[in-house]
């Protein structure tokens, strides 16, 4: 199932499927240290995804807007530190993908449950749009939107499983995209959850 999904984007089908457990096992203990917890909007809002960052910097949405953060504002401690598995996944998925170099200074975790969804948007919040961002997908399958530039070009859906790996840069990067409101189910590994990871160079 590898393939091109469009310009700038690449799906390696699979890729993290035989780490997932090891993964999931990271994740773990850095909820441990920096919990999952529903992040408010500039307008009042609470997102219906769980979030948690590991890394040097995390990405976090308030009453002030979007911004990285070096601390984590539940805990005021530092997020926790990016483990070297998930360094490593994400450098040689963008070597892969023709990004040589890429070493990600932020790991946006995502959990959404049955009902969950991620409206489009725009990642717009780091500092240099010539990186990629590497994107894993665990537990639950969902339906990815993949738009355009323009909010309201036309989107295509596209269904992302356990293990896939998605590298998004050039033309990509800055495409509106979402998650489909994820539907019923349970995961061996995750159980009624799809995780998502998303390794950026924030900085
Ligand atoms: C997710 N997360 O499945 C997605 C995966 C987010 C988010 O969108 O902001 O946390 S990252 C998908 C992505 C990133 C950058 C560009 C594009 C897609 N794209 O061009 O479609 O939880
Ligand atoms: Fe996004």
């Amino acid at each position: 199932r590898d393939r091109v999904l469009g310009p700038g984007a690449l799906l390696l089908a699979g890729r993290a499927r035989t780490q997932a457990p090891d993964l999931l096992a990271l994740v773990a203990a850095i909820a441990d240290a920096a919990p999952f917890r529903h992040m408010s909007t500039a307008g009042g809002r609470t997102m219906s995804v769980a979030m948690t960052n590991c890394g040097a910097l995390g990405w976090i949405s308030d009453s002030r807007g979007y911004r990285y953060t070096t601390r984590d504002p539940l805990t005021g401690a530092p997020w926790p530190a990016m483990p070297d598995a998930f360094s490593a996944l994400a450098a040689h998925t963008a070597a892969e993908a023709g990004y040589p170099g890429f070493t990600p200074d932020a790991c946006l975790i995502n959990r959404y449950e049955p009902g969950t969804r991620l409206t489009l948007h725009q990642d717009r919040n780091e500092r240099d749009f010539d990186q990629p961002i590497v994107s894993v997908s665990l537990g639950l399958p969902a339906v990815f939107l993949w738009g355009g530039p323009a909010r309201a070009d036309p989107v295509r859906r596209v269904p992302l499983e356990h293990g896939d790996v998605v590298v998004w840069g050039g033309p990509a990067r800055l495409v509106h995209h979402g998650i489909n409101p994820l539907p019923e189910g349970s995961h061996p590994l995750t159980g009624r959850a799809r995780l998502n990871l998303t390794f950026r160079r924030a900085g």
